[in-house]
């Protein structure tokens, strides 16, 4: 926080809170929601002439959130009180509101167009109000005019010319969610921010005014769900002791749009229901998920229902009874059928007694299954078949399953990307994957189309983000990490908008929008999902990091119990080549996608590079586009990912002076780390790869720091997240 504070100091900040004028720590906790007055002197002209007073009538908890976040922004942003009224009596009026709560909206007569916000959706229209000229955020529900809400004052925040405003805005994807692996040790799997933000201890009685910050964050980019807890799950959380803590959390999170899911163990009606069996035919197993259901939804009656990791490393599930994952599917779908709820089941399967190559185990298990789930069921899709790689090519169940609505998975947290020290905004990725074309009904037919249901009309949609978020003061560990959590709740709302466009809101609204800082932060940005990509796995390698805690480069990993959490099963290298053959040759994993896709992967020739070595094995003296030979090519990748953090490193020394102290020093410190982290997986991934190339290192490129014994023997301990 605020640090080498002295007396004077204290007594300063002591006299600036006694004036009531804004005295922040820049420690990150205010994300992007900092509403600081904006610097620039025309536009902030033109705010405070054309916002001089708001009408938000009804009194709803929503619009009370909506009224609050209205007064606070506009205090801030415009430096100066704006009166809530109640009649339009000058021009400037900022009218907020449903037809059903504000007659000045009704008024307005907005038909159509309104009726195209569905249900969460809004306007903001720049219109004629009694002659004169007003501001109007209008949406059908209250949900609606928040989220309208939070849409105007990023307007401001980024100082964007207010005056002909005609903003219709709708989700495209209706389930919009967040998935904690928060435990109820309050450990998170693969958390690197801290701890769980659920206090259960104190739950119900005490409730932290973080739920509350958490959810006004998440409203604020229209995010409209959470999972409570770990996929990996406890079945304690079903118990009554715990549902009364659920519940809780639910009513804080309600006003703000978001609905609480939990994750249903397999196995609980043994562990805590005292049965003999969680088969899904027993009937006396499907009727206490019913009463499970109805019980949960006794203490939250908007309850969104379960998400389930079945027959999973090491979960159990349907398949321990010999019934298939639609049986289980269908149980929990019927329990929460009645009250409305979902099942999002998830397709991260894949077996430690099969041989086949595990990046086919889902599709070979779900495929089947197509059009044999309840209505009310999302099978929920990790963005790539392996697992949450820097960089993966689309999941082959993306296209195949049209009877049945497919969710997104993507993970947030940065498990495989650097986890908490690491600066990798991720927007470049998910987009990558969502604008992939899976040519399932023809040229087109992105992935994006097949979440977001137009592709196979679908009405129930979703799109789910492994969460970085925990007991941090700044929420995410890394304050770049943000942008993350950011990029998830705008593109789950609009999946067209580009990463550049979300990296310079988020800048804009976390640091300023002064192009000086916006231009170069943009840059690091944009780079650095590919600088990751680089020095960890380029052109197409995929798990080869550290054991268990998955920090730091491991290619060498293997005799582990089961095959594939090794290394040498996903990078295959050898005297010849490197990479895992799935054509014909070899596993054949290209045969699950579309004719187009493995005609174009499947060809050495046409394999874009980036993918090269995840569907071939390819001979070291192979020449690629560059015209080096494939050794050197991967010398050069590992290089320049290292020259890339170098490159993000001095932009971030350009803007001292520019960001504020706090924040500057923080990710200048985090850049160092990752700079030796960028060298450690370069050096160690080099050395070893090289035992089996025999081939040397381009004399033009930096030499390896250690030997690779020596990088074979770190042993990091306490990684967060295990
Ligand atoms: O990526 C792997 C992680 C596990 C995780 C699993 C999953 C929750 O290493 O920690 O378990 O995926 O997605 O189920």
């Amino acid at each position: 926080m605020i640090r080498k504070t002295t007396p004077t100091l204290i007594v300063l900040l002591m006299l600036l809170l006694g004036t009531g004028l804004p005295v922040q720590a820049e420690d990150g906790y205010r994300l992007w929601l900092r509403y600081d007055k904006v610097q620039d002197a025309s536009r902030l002209q033109q705010y405070r002439q054309q916002v001089t007073e708001v009408i938000l009538e009804g009194n709803s908890p929503t619009l009370a959130i909506a009224k609050r976040e209205l007064a606070q922004g506009l205090r801030g942003l415009l430096g100066q009180e704006v009166p809530f009224g109640q009649k339009a009596t000058k021009a400037g009026t900022l009218i907020a509101g449903t037809p059903a709560s504000s007659p000045l909206v009704a008024q307005l007569q907005l038909g159509d167009k309104l009726k195209a916000a569905g249900d969460e959706g809004y306007l903001i229209l720049t219109t004629q109000l009694n002659g004169r000229n007003s501001h109007v955020i209008a949406a059908n529900t209250d949900i609606g005019v928040l989220y309208g809400t939070f849409h105007f004052l990023r307007l401001l925040q980024s100082s964007q010319d207010i005056t002909k405003l005609a903003v219709s805005s709708a989700p495209k994807i209706q389930h919009r969610v967040l998935n904690h692996w928060d435990n109820l040790d309050r450990t998170v799997e693969r958390g690197y921010a801290g701890f769980s933000l659920w206090d259960w201890h104190r739950l119900p009685g005490y409730i932290d005014q973080r739920y509350l910050d958490y959810a006004r964050a998440n409203a604020s980019i229209g995010i409209n769900g959470t999972v409570l807890t770990n996929v990996n799950a406890n079945a304690l959380v079903l118990t009554k002791e715990y549902l009364v803590k659920v519940a809780a959390l639910a009513d804080a999170f309600r006003p703000y749009g978001i609905k609480v899911y939990l994750t249903a163990r397999f196995s609980a009606p043994i562990e805590i229901g005292g049965l003999k069996t969680a088969d899904p035919h027993e009937p006396t197993v499907q009727q206490w998920w019913k009463d499970k259901a109805a019980e949960i939804y006794s203490h939250v009656p908007d309850f969104g229902g379960f998400l389930v990791k079945a027959n999973s490393e090491g979960q159990p599930g349907p398949q321990n009874y010999g019934r298939n994952h639609a049986d289980g599917a269908n149980m929990l779908a019927d329990a929460v059928a009645p009250q409305g709820g979902i099942v999002m089941w998830r397709a991260f399967v894949y077996d430690d007694k099969e041989p086949d190559d595990r990046a086919k185990q889902a599709y070979t298990e779900f495929k089947p299954l197509d059009g044999t789930f309840r209505k009310n069921v999302m099978v929920q899709v990790k963005n790539g078949a392996i697992d949450f790689q820097p960089r993966e090519p689309f999941h082959p169940l993306f296209g195949a399953m049209p009877k049945t609505p497919i969710m997104m998975e993507f993970q947030i947290t940065q498990e495989y990307l650097g986890q908490g020290t690491n600066l990798a905004y991720l927007a470049p990725m998910f987009q990558e994957t969502l604008e992939a074309d899976t040519h399932a009904k023809g040229k087109g037919s992105t992935v994006a189309k097949v979440i977001d249901g137009t592709l196979d009309k679908h009405q129930l949609t979703g799109i789910a983000g492994v969460a970085n978020i925990g007991t941090d003061r700044n929420w995410t560990g890394h304050l770049f990490g943000q942008s993350n959590w950011y990029t998830f709740g705008r593109l789950a709302w609009n999946h067209q908008l580009s990463s550049e466009e979300i990296a310079a809101e988020w800048i804009k609204m976390t640091f300023t929008s002064n192009a000086n800082v916006v231009m170069p932060v943009q840059n690091m940005m944009m780079t650095s999902r590919e600088a990751v990509v680089n020095y960890m796995t380029p052109l197409g390698l995929h798990h080869i990091m550290g054991w268990s805690h998955h920090y730091g480069p491991g290619p060498w990993i293997k005799d582990k119990h089961r095959a594939d959490w090794t290394s040498v099963y996903y990078h295959r290298a050898d005297e010849q080549g490197i990479g895992f053959d799935r054509t014909k040759t070899g596993s054949n994993a290209l045969a699950q996608y579309a004719p187009p896709v493995q005609k174009q992967f499947g060809n050495i020739k046409t394999c874009p590079e980036e993918f090269l070595l995840w569907f071939h094995h390819v001979k070291w003296d192979h020449k690629l586009k560059s015209g080096r030979t494939l050794w050197n090519e991967l010398c050069y990748r590992y290089s320049e990912g290292v020259d890339q953090v170098r490159q993000m490193q001095s932009t971030w020394a350009s803007l001292e002076g520019k960001v504020d102290e706090e924040r500057f020093a923080h990710v200048q410190s985090l850049l160092k780390i990752q700079e030796q982290e960028a060298k450690w997986w370069r050096d160690a991934c080099l050395l070893y790869f090289q035992t089996f190339s025999k081939r040397p290192i381009p004399s033009d490129l930096e030499k390896p720091a250690e030997t690779l014994e020596y990088y074979m023997n770190l042993d990091p301990k306490f990684v967060p997240g295990i």
